[in-house]
Order: structure tokens, then C-alpha cells, then sequence
């Protein structure tokens, strides 16, 4: 028996990291632009337990919703023929006028956890987008004319730079292995694009949080950290141990990560194949954010000591944050500030959300 022809698409999208916080955003976008969605999942191993080890499918809690809306291919970013079957069953659903875009969102996207594993977070977030543009570039000319590739870059890639603020023409000085190998692809991408004639593009986003951050990052980590304390006071218990955090002196554009997924659509809808930076143009440090979420759920703080020794209390004494040297990193990047004017101007893109209160609020 014959199998039944798939359908085929005008508009298909290829979500490499779509399980993830932006995946899931823009997959929730590109659906209500009536594309075909296929997003590229691991398998997963969880430790349960002490003992035990099983395996998971994949990691769904952010796509649920989607999942019956959606088509999901294994793959990895280790894994370079997994990539090119993902590319092939993406064009098939392609129609033979239509497009596929491609937006390489997968990696291992902890700056912290990048100096634990350099060796692994270069063989995704370097080789893998390598693994990824070979596969590619072995298409046909026809088939390579009909995609499109979005490449997730990251202001960490300006790093110790003295330039403020940071835009697309500012020079990289990358100060941890997951820049490094960042900075390793946006150059691959620059190259492809310039030697095979290849429509990539590369975003330079700033920090983008949401309800759906990742729990170690420093926003979702204090979020979760003033709920525990509200509920104790509510509940009438005894305080939960203070959070602890590494250096509060850092400075970061953050902006809200459902209006980021927009700018990276916007990116891939321009005639001509260029670098976009994404950014609020508001910066503030750590403690700036964690002193606002605490406000919100009505805990004044007040802060005392310096470095390791300092804390911060609130309007009944009761100790809330205090520094631990256990979060602070070998290498920092002290200060991000972007300046997103290129993607305002050519491509109409300008976030509504750029208050620390505002980001704030969306994340509570
Ligand atoms: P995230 O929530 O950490 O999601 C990362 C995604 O990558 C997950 O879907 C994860 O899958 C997948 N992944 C990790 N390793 C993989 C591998 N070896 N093969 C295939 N998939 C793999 O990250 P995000 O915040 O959404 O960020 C998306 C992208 O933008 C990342 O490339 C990040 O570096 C970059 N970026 C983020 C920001 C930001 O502030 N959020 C700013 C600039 C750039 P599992 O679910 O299986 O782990
Ligand atoms: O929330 P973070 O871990 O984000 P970071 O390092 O800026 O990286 C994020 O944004 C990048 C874009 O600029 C992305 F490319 C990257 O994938 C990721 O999404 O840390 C923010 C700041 C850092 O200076 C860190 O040292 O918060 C400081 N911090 C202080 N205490 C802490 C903590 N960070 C974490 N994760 N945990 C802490 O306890």
C-alpha cells in the first residue's frame, strides 16, 4: 500500500529548542500565523531519587498545549545526521513555492553552568550550529533558496566591553565559554551567509525573562524565592531561609521574552539577511531586581555589609537575601545595556514592556 501524500505547507518553521522558555513563545506565535510548526526534542535522563535512573520522552511542560498543533522530531545538537533528517522532514512539508525558516534557539544556555562544562557547551552551542549550516549548505540550490535561519545570539557575547551602549556594531569580548562558543556561531553564520549566499541572520537578544524562565536563572530564582516567603507570611510560618545569591552588582537589559520571539519573526521577514540587537535600553543591577520583587509582595528591604557580607532585611528585621560565594562566577560580564535602535527602524520592532516594575509584575 501507497502511503497518503503529506500535506504540504506555505509557511513552515523548524524550532530547534522548542521545549524551551523563547521555543515555546515563538512555536505559540508562528501557530497564529497559521505556520506548520516542527520542533526538534531530546530524549531526556532524570535521576529519580538517589538510585534510580529512568528516561523521560522529552521535556513538555512548556509546550503541553501545543502539542497536538504541532509536529515533533527527535534530534540533538550533538548529533549532526539527526539535524539534517529534521531539515529533510521540515522541507517535505514544505510546499515547493513555500518557505522554511529555521531558528536555532537550542543550547546550553546557562552562563554559570558553561564553566562546569565548556567541552559539552561548545559541542552544542559551536559545533552543533555548524553541524546544523553543513546540513544545510549539502542541500540543493533549490531546496537551499526556500529556507531561512534565525541564529539565538546573545549580548553576552560583548562580555567586559568598555562600548555603552552595546549595538550591533560594537566588538565581542566574550569572558565565559558559553560567549565564546556564541561568538564561535555568529561568526559561522556571518560566514555561511557571505561564501554560500545563504539567507541567516543573526540575533543578538539582551536577558529576556518571563513566567516561563528557566528556575536557576537570577530572576526566575528570586521570583520563586519571594513567592516561598509570601506564602510563609500568609500562612502565618516561620520565615523560609534567606536567598542566596552571587554578585548583585551586575548590571542587565532585561526584557519580556514573549515580545523577543516577535523580533526574532520580524528578523527572518526582512528582504535582506542582516544582524538585529534586541534590548529594552533600560539596565539595572541584581539588586535593583530582587529589591523590586520583594517591594511588590510587600517586603521593604533594607541592605547592609559588602560582598560576601552583604544582606538584606526587611521593615521587621527579618533577614530576606544574603550573598553566597558559592553563586559567584570565575569571569563576569558587569554591564549590558542595548541599544536596539537598527531593529526599531528597519524592522518596527520596539518592546512595550521595558520597566524593571513592569518586569516585575509579568513575572509574579
Ligand atoms: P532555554 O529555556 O534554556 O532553552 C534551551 C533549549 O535548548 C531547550 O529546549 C533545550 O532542550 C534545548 N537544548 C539544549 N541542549 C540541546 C541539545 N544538545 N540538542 C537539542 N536541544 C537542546 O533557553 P531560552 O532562554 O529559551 O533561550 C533560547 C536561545 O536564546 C538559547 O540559544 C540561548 O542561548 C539564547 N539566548 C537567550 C537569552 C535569554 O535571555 N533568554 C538571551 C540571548 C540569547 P531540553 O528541554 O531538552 O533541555
Ligand atoms: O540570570 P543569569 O544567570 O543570566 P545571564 O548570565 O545574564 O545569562 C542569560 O542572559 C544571556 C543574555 O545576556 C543569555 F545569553 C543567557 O543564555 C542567559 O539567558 O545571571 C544574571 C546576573 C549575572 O551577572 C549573575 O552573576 O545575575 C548574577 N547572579 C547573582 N546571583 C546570579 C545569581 N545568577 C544566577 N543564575 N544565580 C544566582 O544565584
Amino acid at each position: 500500500m501507497t502511503e497518503a501524500p503529506k500535506p504540504q505547507h506555505p509557511r513552515v518553521a523548524l524550532i530547534t529548542g522548542i521545549t524551551g522558555q523563547d521555543g515555546s513563545y515563538l512555536a505559540e506565535l508562528l501557530l497564529s500565523k497559521n505556520y506548520h510548526v516542527v520542533g526538534i526534542v531530546r530524549r531526556n535522563y532524570h535521576v529519580v531519587g538517589i538510585v534510580r535512573r529512568t528516561s523521560v520522552l522529552y521535556n513538555t511542560t512548556r509546550i503541553d498545549h501545543l502539542r497536538k498543533r504541532i509536529q515533533l522530531v527527535y534530534g540533538d545538537m550533538t548529533d549532526g545526521p539527526s539535524l539534517a533528517s529534521a531539515l529533510t522532514s521540515a522541507l517535505a512539508s514544505t510546499a515547493p513555492e513555500g518557505r522554511l525558516e529555521i531558528y536555532n534557539l537550542a543550547a546550553q544556555s546557562h552562563v554559570a553552568v558553561s564553566y562546569e562544562v565548556p567541552e559539552y557547551t561548545m559541542e552544542v552551542n559551536a559545533l552543533g550550529v555548524l553541524k546544523l549550516l553543513e546540513a544545510i549548505r549539502r542541500l540543493s540550490l533549490a531546496d537551499r533558496q526556500r529556507i531561512r535561519l534565525y541564529q539565538a545570539g546573545t549580548s553576552e557575547m560583548f562580555g567586559d566591553t568598555a562600548v555603552r551602549p552595546q549595538n550591533e556594531s560594537t566588538p565581542f569580548q566574550p569572558v565565559s565559554p558559553y560567549a565564546a562558543a556564541k561568538v564561535y556561531a555568529h561568526q559561522l553564520v556571518t560566514l555561511y551567509r557571505t561564501a554560500y549566499g545563504l539567507h541567516l541572520v543573526n540575533g543578538i537578544l539582551f536577558n529576556h525573562e518571563s513566567p516561563r524562565r528557566g528556575a536557576n536563572f537570577v530572576t526566575m530564582k528570586t521570583i520563586n524565592a519571594v513567592k516561598r516567603h509570601v506564602t510563609a507570611r500568609d500562612q502565618g510560618d516561620p520565615p523560609p531561609p534567606p536567598l542566596e545569591l552571587g554578585n548583585l552588582n551586575s548590571q542587565r537589559d532585561w526584557g519580556y521574552a514573549k515580545e523577543y520571539v516577535e523580533g526574532m519573526w520580524r528578523m527572518l521577514q526582512a528582504e535582506n539577511a542582516d544582524d538585529y540587537v534586541l534590548a529594552t535600553g533600560q539596565t539595572h543591577t541584581v539588586r535593583e531586581f530582587v529589591t523590586e520583587a520583594f517591594r511588590q509582595a510587600g517586603f521593604e528591604l533594607e541592605w547592609s555589609g559588602e560582598g560576601v557580607e552583604e544582606r538584606a532585611v526587611d521593615q521587621g528585621g527579618v533577614e530576606r537575601v544574603r550573598v553566597s560565594e558559592r553563586y559567584f562566577r570565575p569571569t563576569e560580564v558587569p554591564y549590558l545595556l542595548g541599544d536596539a535602535t537598527k531593529a526599531r527602524k528597519r524592522l518596527g520592532w520596539a518592546p512595550a514592556t521595558t520597566t524593571l516594575e513592569g518586569m516585575v509584575r509579568v513575572m509574579l
